[in-house]
This record gives C-alpha cells, sequence and structure tokens, in this order.
C-alpha cells in the first residue's frame, strides 16, 4: 500500500510513462534524435535543464559502454541512474544527544513554512518529544499569530515578540525557555526574505551566532521550504537560498498534493545536494510525511499502478 503522497503522483507517473512508451514504439534504434527527443521528456517532466543534460550524457556513456541498442534498454538504464541520484537522499531529521534541538525553517513567503512546523511539531509531540516553537518571523504580517493558533491545535508552547521586532531575541528567549522548561526541541519559523540576500544573509547569521552561544553548538536542521506545485521555480529558489546561506541541510518540499510537477524531486536532490527529509501533502495537521526515495521511485517509475 502506498502512502498518500506517492498516490498524488499518478499524475506525474502517467503523464511520464505515456511520453516514454511513445518513443519506444517510435524509435528502433538510438539514434541522436532519439535523445534530443528523450531530454525534452525530461525536461517538460520536471526534471529540469541541468540535471536532464546530465542524465542524457551519463546515458550516452553508459548505452556505449554496455552495448545497449533499444530505446527500451536505455531506458531501463536511464531509470537506473535516476536511481542512483535518490539512493543517496538520506531523508533521516537530526537530533541533539547533548543538548536542546534545534531545527530552523528558512523559505519565501507562503511556500508553508508556518504550516509545516505546525504540522511537524505534532508529529515530533506525537512522538514524545517536547517542542517548543519560536515565532522568529516578525517580518510578515499575521505571522506570529498563524504560528500560535498552530501552538495551541497542537498543544505546544510559543514563544513571541511583537511583529516587527528582533528575530535575535526571539530566537534567544526560545533558547532559553525551551531549556529552563526541558524541551526536547525547539523549531524556529523565520522570515524568508530572499528579496534582500544581504538582509536574509545577516539574519540568519545572527541567529545562527546566537544558537551557537546560547546552545552550546550549531542549529542540528536549517531546513528550506520549497513549493513543489511551481516546479522549475522551486529549484531556483533552491538555487537561490543554497548561495545565500551556507549549511542548509534539508529540504521541506510542500505542496505535492494533487500536483504533477513532482518529478522535481530529481532534480532538487541532484542539483542542490541537499537531502528532501520531509514533504508536505495537503493543509491538514497530518499533510506532512517523511521523503522516502524508494517509496518515491516506485510512484514515479514502477510498473504498477
Ligand atoms: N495544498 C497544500 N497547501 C499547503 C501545504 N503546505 C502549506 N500549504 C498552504 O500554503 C499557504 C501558505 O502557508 P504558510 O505556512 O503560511 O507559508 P509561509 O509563509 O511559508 O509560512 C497556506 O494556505 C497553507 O495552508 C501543502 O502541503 N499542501
Ligand atoms: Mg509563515
Amino acid at each position: 500500500m502506498f502512502k498518500k503522497w506517492i498516490k498524488g503522483f499518478k499524475k506525474t507517473k502517467d503523464n511520464l510513462q505515456e511520453k516514454l512508451t511513445a518513443l519506444i514504439t517510435g524509435y528502433k534504434g538510438l539514434e541522436d534524435d532519439f535523445y534530443d527527443d528523450l531530454e525534452e521528456i525530461l525536461i517538460t517532466s520536471d526534471m529540469g535543464v541541468a540535471t536532464s543534460m546530465n542524465l542524457i550524457e551519463k546515458l550516452k556513456v553508459t548505452v556505449k559502454a554496455k552495448r545497449l541498442e533499444t530505446p527500451a534498454e536505455a531506458l531501463a538504464q536511464l531509470k537506473e541512474e535516476m536511481t542512483a541520484i535518490l539512493e543517496k537522499n538520506d531523508g533521516a531529521l537530526k537530533y541533539n544527544s547533548d543538548s536542546l534541538t534545534i531545527w530552523v525553517v528558512v523559505g519565501v513567503n507562503g511556500v508553508g513554512k508556518t504550516t509545516s512546523i505546525g504540522k511537524l511539531a505534532h508529529e515530533q509531540k506525537a512522538n514524545g518529544k517536547k517542542v517548543f516553537l519560536a515565532a522568529a518571523d516578525t517580518f510578515r504580517a499575521g505571522a506570529i499569530d498563524q504560528l500560535k493558533v498552530w501552538g495551541e491545535r497542537v498543544g505546544v508552547p510559543v514563544i513571541a515578540h511583537q511583529e516587527g521586532g528582533d528575530p535575535g531575541a526571539v530566537v534567544f528567549d526560545s533558547i532559553e525557555s525551551a531549556k529552563a522548561k526541558g524541551a526536547d526541541l525547539l523549531i524556529i519559523d523565520t522570515a524568508g526574505r530572499l528579496h534582500n540576500k544581504d538582509n536574509l544573509m545577516e539574519e540568519m547569521k545572527k541567529i545562527g551566532r546566537i544558537i551557537e552561544k546560547v546552545n552550546g553548538g550549531p542549529a542540528d536542521e536549517i531546513l528550506l521550504v520549497l513549493d513543489g506545485g511551481t516546479g522549475q521555480n522551486a529549484i531556483a529558489q533552491g538555487e537561490a537560498f543554497n548561495e545565500a546561506l551556507s549549511g542548509l541541510t534539508g529540504l521541506i518540499i510542500t505542496k505535492l498534493d494533487g500536483t504533477a510537477k513532482g518529478g522535481v524531486i530529481i532534480p532538487l536532490i541532484n542539483q542542490l545536494s541537499i537531502p528532501v527529509k520531509l514533504v508536505g501533502i495537503g493543509e491538514g495537521i497530518d499533510d506532512l510525511e517523511q521523503f522516502s526515495a524508494s517509496d518515491f521511485l516506485e510512484g514515479l517509475l514502477g510498473e504498477e499502478d
């Protein structure tokens, strides 16, 4: 039985498989046009230009080395290449065994940071963790209240100051408070002001310094949230954040419910070299799941429906 979110990939899969089947029947041998068409299929399936080109280049080399001759053989080889990309994905969330575990969540407005934090808090609490939340997005109107609503819903404390306040001060207070109350995990919501990279970088550096100072080490996770429904835009955003911030440890890909753009997970893992850790599959409290590369592959490329 597939998890709910894998079923959501059916659109992506049907789309991709239909095109690949047409390719197999359309070509007898592996001429240049075959590779051009295949590259186009990959690009239009949200694999990204760089990753698609990369996959095709590798495929050509392997086809030669293994003396493959038919489109069907080449496509089987392509699946292996995609598997290799996904298999390097380590989706486990990291905890601090010595001190308070701190996860910082970053990303632009509207991608689903606050919602993902609420869901994550719920899941971690259900796993027996004592969770605190920090409202360090003091920039966006309503962001603090939104996190407080989630805190009440889940039943976890939210440390907050006023709107427009200093995010660093919120982080400082939240760590002190979480430690004093014996919390296991603190999840920090931030404002993703990517349009002002220097500002974002300064703010994140400051938050990093405070965590380091008050907790005796860096954050255990810096999770970048990307809206999977935006396809190529998610890749561009991921690259921009990865350039602007050092030390991203994982991705949360949201809004994968009902999108045909799930293929974007492959270039994200390949091009950013950051593991996908969680996927958002709806607006409800339980609509966040650990990413499983093998389930994803089966959902995307498997033979079964
Ligand atoms: N369908 C769907 N909607 C989501 C998901 N995650 C977040 N949202 C919605 O996206 C909108 C923006 O989310 P929010 O958490 O406020 O984004 P933030 O600005 O990054 O904190 C809200 O309406 C959420 O309910 C998801 O996985 N699926
Ligand atoms: Mg928010």
